[in-house]
């Protein structure tokens, strides 16, 4: 049996989680909070990151990795393209939304439930409009720029892509954010219908429950 190491509100965690319904993967939850102290999980976590997958006594950490790994052992459905070009493309979508959608997307969540519920701490109201006004917008003018399906952002099939990208905006919305449908109209429509998806959908109506106690 799998087990994956981390918390259900890391976008890393759901991306894994997302990829392991989508494999029709069983797994069993490890609860490890991203902060704190960890000696023990840097055995297995060197980044001291989550998530980390294990199985059968074999560990592998980082979410892009984990799926790259799931992907040879359990190839089916396939979750990255077959063509070189699109496979490239969904990669680096793929880095994009790790490195960029998920640091901005992140800040209304981290602030207003975060610090508000976890650490006890006041939310930074400024920080929030300073990356609701400056810099989430342009995140979200470059995603727009590369949609044309908003049922798949490369070659008409969902793939990594998609689930890099899709798993921050569920964090955006525990942040009581959405995208805006006027200024961004096909990023919200794919976003939307990504979220649709049974792997997307069960998890957040999961996440829901808890965020909302
Ligand atoms: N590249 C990593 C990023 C994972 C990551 O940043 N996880 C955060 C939680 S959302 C974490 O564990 N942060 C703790 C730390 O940086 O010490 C992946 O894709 O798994």
């Amino acid at each position: 049996m799998i087990k994956l190491h981390g918390v259900a509100l890391s976008p890393f965690v759901r991306k894994v989680r997302v990829a392991l319904a989508e494999k029709n993967l069983p797994y069993e939850s490890i609860p490890v909070m991203p902060f704190g102290p960890r000696e023990e999980f840097m055995k297995i976590s060197p980044l001291g990151k989550i998530p980390v997958l294990e199985r059968d006594g074999f560990t592998v950490p980082d979410s892009s990795v984990i799926i790259a790994y799931l992907e040879r052992t359990d190839p089916q459905p396939s979750l990255y393209p077959t063509d070189p070009q699109d496979f490239a493309r969904a990669l680096f979508l793929e880095e994009y939304a790790d490195t960029r959608v998920a640091d901005k997307l992140t800040t209304p969540f981290f602030q207003r439930f975060v610090r508000a519920n976890i650490l006890k701490e006041e939310p930074d109201e400024a920080k929030v409009q300073q990356a609701l006004t400056e810099e989430i917008p342009p995140v979200l003018d470059y995603l727009e720029s590369q949609i044309t399906n908003p049922e798949a952002i490369i070659g008409g099939r969902f793939s990594i892509a998609d689930i890099a990208i899709a798993s921050p905006f569920v964090n955006f919305m525990h942040g009581k954010e959405s995208v805006d449908a006027s200024r961004w109209p096909k990023l919200a429509e794919y976003v939307a219908t990504i979220h649709a998806r049974p792997s997307f959908k069960a998890l957040i109506e999961e996440e829901l429950a808890f965020t909302k106690g």
